[in-house]
């Protein structure tokens, strides 16, 4: 009797076992991921150790070409390629993916974040996955979030130091309303534009002035066109990385556990790296002649008033509902 119970014992655990036994369902496959910014950059960086996750993960069949530098294109480019299925994969901008995704302005609201720990919590949490979802109607899979990060102002004009200083500086803003509409109520003369256009038209001086995270004013080199930085912090910027549907609805169970497992692995260095760069950036930026300006309180405080009033825009574009949610979402986060 025992050893009958035992033998069945051990083929329970085998039977369980066999589907890892068995091979996994992986084709040769090759996927084109593009992004806009450097090869030497958080966002290069990151894409790297996402193709060797996923070259490792799928025991050498699948790769992944990363092409950097916006050489495929603007976000809103590879958006269109990877909705009609001619490009597999990318990461940009949850901005300038709004005019797809209406719920993604929610992260396009100045102050909406205070910290790494809001973000993370906020962006891997319900209200995230839920915004990421909505992508699936429209032709893409949204895989993980990564962080941009928090946005800063340069310019080429003068020292920015309160409202007052912004007033007719030409702003380069990204291709969205709610980042349009902020900057115009702060009194700077906003203009979208793409991020590929944008080195070229501060060096052009076509524009004064933009805004973006450090490590990025740092990779692109934003340093040698842009004399004034203002550590302003208005807004968390979230990159997503994102499959093309038609792409992934031709990939078996396997595969796709390959690139959503790469994804969180590469998620996991990217948010590490940016934020180890980031703390370096702004004495590197100094190093590199840039002159700092830090807001006084007072002055934070009025750009912030200031801007409140682009809550109720970005709540009725992503929908009341959605709203509440991320701010008890945020409210139960801030408790922990
Ligand atoms: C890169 C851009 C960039 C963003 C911008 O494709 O456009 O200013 O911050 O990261 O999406």
């Amino acid at each position: 009797m025992k050893t009958l119970r035992r033998t069945l014992l051990a083929a329970v655990a085998l039977a369980a076992l066999a589907p890892l036994a068995q091979a996994q369902d992986i084709k040769p496959r090759l996927i084109r991921f593009g992004y806009g910014l450097a090869e030497a950059s958080n966002q290069g960086r990151a894409v790297k150790v996402f193709a060797e996750q996923v070259e490792k993960l799928s025991g050498g069949k699948m790769k992944v070409r990363a092409i950097g530098g916006a050489a495929l294109g603007p976000d809103t480019q590879m958006q269109q390629a990877l909705i009609g299925g001619a490009q597999e994969m990318m990461v940009g901008s949850t901005a300038t993916l709004v005019g797809i995704t209406k719920e993604m302005a929610l992260w396009d609201t100045p102050f909406l974040i205070n910290n790494t720990k809001e973000a993370d919590a906020l962006l891997d949490g319900p209200v995230g996955e839920k915004i990421k979802a909505k992508l699936e109607d429209k032709g893409l899979v949204g895989l993980v979030y990564w962080e941009n990060g928090f946005r800063n102002l340069t310019n080429n004009k003068r020292p920015v130091a309160k409202l007052e200083d912004l007033e007719g500086i030409k702003l380069r803003v990204m291709q969205n309303n709610v980042f349009l509409d902020s900057f115009k109520t702060l009194g700077a003369n906003a203009v979208p534009l793409p991020y590929s256009e944008l080195f070229t038209a501060l060096e052009t001086k076509a524009v004064d002035g933009q805004e973006n995270p450090y490590n990025t004013i740092l990779s692109a080199k934003f340093y040698e066109v842009q004399k004034y930085l203002t550590v302003t912090n208005h807004v968390y910027a979230p990159w997503i990385v994102t499959v093309s549907k038609k792409f992934w609805d031709g990939l078996s169970k396997d595969e796709r556990a390959v690139l959503q497992k790469a994804a969180v692995v590469s998620r996991d260095f990217e948010r590490k790296d940016t934020r180890e760069e980031a703390a370096r950036a702004l004495a590197d930026l100094k190093a590199k002649g840039m002159q700092i300006t830090e807001l006084s309180p007072a002055e934070t405080a009025r750009m912030r008033d200031k801007l409140t009033r682009i809550n109720a825009t970005v709540a009725t574009q992503v929908g009341m509902e959605l709203w509440n949610e991320a701010q008890a979402e945020l409210a139960k986060i801030r408790a922990k």
